[in-house]
């Protein structure tokens, strides 16, 4: 069977997707490639700046993340930004190429009250700015949804991180199902979804093919799809998980983009460990859109030099700003 027509569909089964997967590298890459260019062009890629705008403290016990205050990582916990330092950050990623500007907080959920009536102003000030605005906040209700779409939210960003099946093995408290609540309350509030996971956890292939099933199951699909590979944190109970193999993470992000044609699929974290070779391959796969800048929200990522450089010797450009 082929899947080069790229027709949108919810009906993706892990099986399915797993025989997609485990094609010849050659031909999930053509697969790939030529769904790729039905709807996006294949030598732009869009940089997004992530900003922590509350770090550490968590009291979620993600098992990947150096933010849960559950584990000693070192990553000290600070309060909420001030509005100022938000936008000035902004600015610089703007100037530096980004279009899409992400701001991270260390919660749970959302509370309302100042600190969500401050984020409000954040999203507003970077909408001022011509960039698009990401939040990623953790749970929120209807109402909250409602209040960052009327701010000009542009996504919001939850992921499902792995399978339903295996997402027990990572984090207790929360369900998956608490994700997909939340998930529906922003494609309700008319904000787009930014969902995606991580690999290199010690899951199987099957528990990834899970995810994008669930992903892709989604009407309309989740307009940006970040494929993570696990950062492995020392003091997390992950800390010591080998890294991932980069030719798993592009046939992920391959079967990604052949699933859900038409989304933004971001290469995110664990590019500092990937040669200019494998992220190419990865662009060759479907990737449309990186994290841009030195730091992800608490771990590094290449800086701007380097990715400058990338582009440069692929040949490859930034995704213009919106009008
Ligand atoms: N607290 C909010 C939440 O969990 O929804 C937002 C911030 S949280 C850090 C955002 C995402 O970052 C997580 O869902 C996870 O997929 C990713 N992430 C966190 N730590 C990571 C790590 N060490 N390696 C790769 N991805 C990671
Ligand atoms: C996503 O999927 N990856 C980004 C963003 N969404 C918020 C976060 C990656 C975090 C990596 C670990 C850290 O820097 O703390
Ligand atoms: Fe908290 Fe988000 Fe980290 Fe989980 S991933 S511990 S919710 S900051």
């Amino acid at each position: 069977m082929t899947h080069t027509q790229g027709e949108i569909r919810h009906d993706w089964t892990a099986e399915t997707l797993r025989a997609i997967h485990d094609l010849p590298l050659t031909e999930l890459l053509f697969q790939a490639q030529s769904i790729h260019r039905q709807h996006h062009d294949p030598a732009t890629v869009q940089r997004c700046t992530l900003l922590s705008i509350k770090t550490g403290g968590c009291p979620e016990d993600c098992g990947y993340c150096p933010q849960s205050a559950h584990y000693d990582t070192g990553v000290d916990r600070e309060g909420l930004l001030d509005l100022a330092p938000v936008l000035e950050a902004a600015r610089q990623a703007k100037a530096e190429g980004s279009t899409r500007f992400c701001m991270g907080a260390a919660w749970r959920e959302v509370r309302d009250g100042e600190q969500f009536d401050r984020v409000l102003d954040m999203v507003r000030g970077v909408r001022e700015l011509g960039l698009e605005a990401c939040c990623t906040l953790g749970m929120l209700t209807e109402d909250q949804a409602a209040r960052l779409g009327e701010a000009g939210l542009t996504a919001y960003n939850h992921n499902l991180d792995t399978s339903p099946e295996y997402y027990g093995e990572i984090i207790s408290t929360r369900t998956y199902e608490d994700r997909l609540r939340t998930i529906g309350h922003v494609r309700k509030a008319g904000v787009t979804v930014c969902s995606g996971g991580i690999i290199g956890m010690g899951e199987g292939i099957g528990d990834r093919m899970g995810m994008l099933a669930v992903l892709a199951a989604q009407d309309p699909h989740p307009e940006s799809v970040p494929v993570n590979a696990l950062v492995p944190v020392e003091g997390t109970p992950l800390g010591e998980r080998p890294p991932v193999d980069p030719i798993e993470l592009v046939r992920m992000i391959a079967t990604a983009r052949i699933a859900m044609p038409k989304s933004m699929v971001r290469l995110s974290a664990g590019r500092l460990e990937l040669s200019d070779e494998a992220q190419a391959l990865c662009f060759m796969a479907g990737a449309n859109s990186i994290f841009a800048g030195d730091k992800l929200l608490t771990t590094p990522n290449p800086g701007e030099d380097r990715d400058t450089a990338l582009f440069e010797r692929l040949g490859m450009a930034s995704m213009a700003a919106p009008v």
